[in-house]
């Protein structure tokens, strides 16, 4: 099947990402359809033997696998003080702050703990992605607690969102890989304090944590056409 041509930016992205991976690194690796190009672009340069001693922390179960597969070594926090580098995806890069909306995937919170024990964290994404303020399009998710969700759900509402619970096909509620489940919250856009929204969301008692990236990343790149264009946090 032939590539469409937003999956052929996410592999460049991903590519430009994966040359960046030295030798020794212990590596963040995120989750999604971006991530999948950067796995397979990191196994194909161990497989060649241009790259040797790389470690990987997972971001998800399928992560994991798709990883597993492509005969990356992986490992855990119990093992690694600080990662070298940690890659994934986003569902909006803000233009300038590089502040993220991230977990449209269903894995936000361990790819948080994973940005944020990183010393270089590095967003590749197709064009699309780029916003001038976050919240143009993709809703925040939140993961919370099963226990009480409704009523986080309530206190979500105060805070001023239309949170919305995360089924999946089958109309279950989507459980991710730490069991808790996510709302996606609605309404809040333009987000204008990343940081502000991020820690009223956190502060309701079942909250495991937030979509919401900021401070985090240091670098994006962003796939548009044939070019890549990297961005930097102001
Ligand atoms: C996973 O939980 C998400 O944060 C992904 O990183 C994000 O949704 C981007 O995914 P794609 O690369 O599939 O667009």
């Amino acid at each position: 099947m032939e590539m469409t041509s937003a999956d052929a930016a996410k592999k460049r992205a991903a590519e430009a990402a994966i040359a960046q991976v030295e030798s020794g690194m212990r590596l963040g690796l995120g989750t999604g359809s971006t991530m999948r190009f950067a796995l397979e672009a990191l196994g194909a340069r161990l497989a060649m033997g241009e790259l040797r001693d790389i470690v990987g922390i997972p971001t998800s179960q399928q992560t994991a696998d798709h990883a597993c597969k492509l005969g990356i070594a992986l490992g855990d926090f119990a093992d690694i003080d600080m990662l070298d580098l940690a890659i994934d995806g986003a569902d909006e890069v803000e233009t300038g702050t590089l502040n993220l909306i991230k977990g449209l995937g269903g894995a936000l919170l361990r790819e948080k703990i994973v940005a944020a024990n990183s010393r270089r964290f590095v967003v590749v994404a197709d064009a699309s992605k780029q916003v001038v303020q976050l919240g143009a399009h993709a809703p925040v998710p939140v993961e919370v607690t099963a226990f009480g969700h409704q009523a986080v759900a309530r206190r979500l509402t105060q805070a001023g969102a239309r949170p919305v619970l995360r089924c999946d096909d089958s109309g279950q509620p989507a459980v991710t890989d730490g069991g808790n489940l996510i709302y996606d919250c609605h309404d809040l856009g333009p987000i204008t304090d990343a940081a502000g929204l991020d820690q009223r969301f956190s502060a309701i008692a079942g909250v495991a944590g937030t979509g919401l990236f900021h401070g985090l990343a240091t670098e994006a790149l962003i796939a548009d056409g044939d070019h890549i264009r990297i961005l930097r946090r102001a």
